[in-house]
Formats: C-alpha cells, structure tokens, sequence
C-alpha cells in the first residue's frame, strides 16, 4: 500500500524545492504581507478621497446630473456600481474566510480532496445570471428612452462637428451658431449630429453623453435642462491635435429669454458705429476673412469656420477656449496656433492696426434685444 502524502511533500514536489528552503519562502512571503499590511489603508482611504474630488467645483461631472437624460445614465451607473459591490462583498469576503479558516497550521496530512459540487455550481451559475438581468433590465429600457426624444414639443438642432469646433443649426430657420448651444429649460432638445471631418463625440456631462459624430451619417441623441444654466461640454473622442480644446457650452435659458436669442439670431442687425469697427468690416472682407465666415445681416457667407453672426453675445471664442474679450480676440487673430494648438484657422499675419479693427468690428457684432422683451 502506498503511504499518504504528506503536505510538505506535496509542497516540495509542486515548487521544486526542498523542506528547508520552505521555511525560507514563508518568511519571505510574511515580510511581504507586512508590507502590504502597512499599505493597506492608504489603498482604501486614497479612492475614497479622490471619489470626492468629482464633488468639488466640477462643471464637467455626470456625477451631478441637471437634465433627465443624465440622470438615467448615473441611474444605470449606480445600479452597475450597487450590483458590483455586491458581488465584490461576496466573493472578496468568502476569500478571506477560506483564506483564514483553511490555512496551514502546521498540518503535515494533505486536507482532504474533493471536487464537483452541483449545489455550488448551481449557484455560482444563477445568481451571476440573475444580476444580469437585472443590469440588462434597465439597460435595455434606458436605451429605448434615450434613444428619441418622444413627444410634440421637441427642438431639434443640428450639430456638426469640425475639427476643433462645433457648428449648430437650427431647422426651420436661419439660425446657425458655434461652439455655443443655447436650448430652451424644460424643453427636450433633439441633436442631430453628424461630421465634416473625422470622428467626434457629443459630451455635456450634466446633460447627457455621449455619441458619436460619424462624417456620412447621422445619429441622435436628446438632452434636457431641468434650470437655467450654462453646462460644459467636451469633444470626447480623439479627432487630432486641437481636440482637448474642443470644447462647447450649453446655454439653457427660460423660454422667453430663449425666444428673444432665437429673434435675434433671424434678424441680426450689423451697424458698426465706431469708425475702427467699420474700418474692421472692410479688412474682413479684405483680409479673407470672409472667404471662411459667415456674418448674418452682412454680405459674408463663408462656411469652412464658425459662423460668427451676434459673436459679441457670445461667451467664449476659440471653441470655448478664451473668453470673448478684446484682449483674447487680439491674441486669436495674431496666431490662432499659438493659443490652440492644431487650429485650422490660418496665422494671417495681420498688422496690430488691422488686428485692433478687426476687433472693434467683431465686438460690434450683437443685435440689440427687442423694447419691451425680457
Ligand atoms: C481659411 C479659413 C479661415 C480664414 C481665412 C479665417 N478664419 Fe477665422 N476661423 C477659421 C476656423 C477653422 C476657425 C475655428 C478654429 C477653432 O476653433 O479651432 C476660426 C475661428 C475664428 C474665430 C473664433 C470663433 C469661435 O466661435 O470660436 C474668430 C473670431 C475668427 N475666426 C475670426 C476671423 C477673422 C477676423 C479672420 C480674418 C482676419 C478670419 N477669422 C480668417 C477659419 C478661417
Ligand atoms: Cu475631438
């Protein structure tokens, strides 16, 4: 008959090593153990602090959501991250306990081997089914509603993304704008997206996000604002080198003030009083500048940049990258590269004459609001 086996010398017989190296190893292996013990609590306390970074003054967090689309996708993240602490609580626990319960204390017998179990399996089958389904439940149903907005009274806009700038359009109308979105609250807004160049992505991270701009179709999404606001956004897929700065604001305004931006967009009125400012309208034209843009209520009807009709009511300049002030419109027109890299707007080698013209014609640009509006 043959002698059971003892655990030492299945121990030896599996690493190749002698009894008196085993000890060795496990003295390794405890000074290894009690620097990861040593460790331990910065592993657990480092993701709890950073999880709070996304609390802290963050315009970009879907963590913070202020549209209905937004708020079902952090639903179908929490319901992701509940299930998956679950399982983690589970399967990390029983790991611990078999790690403690069954571990060697010295024993020289093997423990006893078995294998096969149809109870475990069982288990280890149907429950990771049923979360699952449960996850598939509400997967399922989110990407139906979110897939079209439903209803009547749905805005839609055209979106188009360049590369580095956004261009919105509004069907049934003549109002084109870029990099700044405004939508009435409490209105669903349907996008229709599609691109001139290469790949982008639609992100506002309160809103809702993100999808695809494919050049040669067209996919939809819909955002809401539930209160007045301006939301960042970001072009979320890698398009070249401007596209960290590709950037876009939403700007969600109560219906009548929405409907004054939607007058003024139709009937922009160009009357540039100062003589700089009309100095600046002749360069325009003559500088080639409208050759690529568009002005509304002006004779310039380029298309390859960002329309610039009412630019002066706008925030931000650059696709959102510089604040629309004199000093940042200077600074564009005299290198856009330098102030973001990769543009696509050509350094023109202006003169800072022209440059200052230049500027006092685009700061012009705003239509008064209606008498008697909001
Ligand atoms: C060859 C085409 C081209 C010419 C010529 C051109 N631009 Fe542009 N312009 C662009 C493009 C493309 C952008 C978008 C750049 C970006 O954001 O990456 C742009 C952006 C701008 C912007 C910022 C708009 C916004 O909403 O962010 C202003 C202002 C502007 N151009 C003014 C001018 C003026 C003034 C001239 C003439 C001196 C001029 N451009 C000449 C292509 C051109
Ligand atoms: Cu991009």
């Amino acid at each position: 008959m043959e002698e059971p086996e003892t655990y030492t010398g299945a121990l030896e017989r599996a690493l190749h090593i002698s009894g008196s190296e085993i000890g060795g190893e496990c003295r390794v292996a405890s000074e290894r153990a009690r620097r990861i013990r040593r460790f331990l609590p910065w592993a657990v306390l480092l993701p709890a602090a950073l999880s709070g970074c996304g609390l802290i003054d963050a315009p970009q967090s879907m963590l913070n959501p202020a549209g209905p689309v937004a708020q079902d996708q952090l639903g179908l993240i929490d319901s992701s991250i509940w299930v998956m602490t679950l399982v983690f609580v589970v399967v990390a626990g029983a790991l611990l306990v078999i790690l403690l319960r069954f571990r060697w204390r010295g024993q020289t017998e093997l423990p006893p081997q078995w294998e096969g179990s149809t109870r475990l399996e069982l288990l280890w089958t149907i429950v990771p089914f049923i979360l699952l389904a449960l996850l598939a439940v509400g997967t399922v149903r989110d990407s139906f509603v979110l897939a079209a907005p439903e209803g009547k009274n749905v805005l839609k806009v055209n979106v188009v993304g360049h590369q580095y700038w956004w261009s919105f359009s509004y069907p049934g109308t003549n109002i084109v704008t870029a990099n700044e979105l405004h939508i009435p609250v409490g209105q669903k807004v349907e996008l229709v997206l599609t691109s001139a160049d290469v790949i982008h992505a639609f992100w506002i991270p309160r809103l809702g996000g993100k999808t695809a701009l494919v050049p040669g179709r067209t996919n939809i999404m819909w955002i809401e604002a539930d209160q007045p606001g301006t939301y960042k956004g970001q072009c979320a897929e890698f398009c070249g080198t401007g596209h960290a700065d590709m950037r876009l604001l939403v700007v969600a305004e109560p219906p009548a003030k929405f409907a004054q931006w939607e007058q003024q967009m139709e009937h922009p009125v160009v009357q540039p009083t100062s003589a700089l400012a009309q100095q600046g309208e002749k360069y325009f034209a003559s500088e080639q500048c409208s050759s690529c843009h568009t002005i509304g209520g002006t004779s310039f009807v380029g298309v390859v940049g960002p329309n610039l009709t009412n630019l002066a009511q706008r925030q931000m300049i650059a696709g959102n990258l510089l604040p629309n002030d004199a000093q940042d419109l200077a600074a564009w027109l005299k290198d856009p590269q330098a102030v973001k890299p990769g543009s696509l707007m050509p350094n023109l080698h202006l003169s800072p004459d022209k440059i200052k013209a230049l500027v006092a014609f685009l700061q012009s640009l705003k239509t008064p609001a209606p008498s008697g509006s909001v």
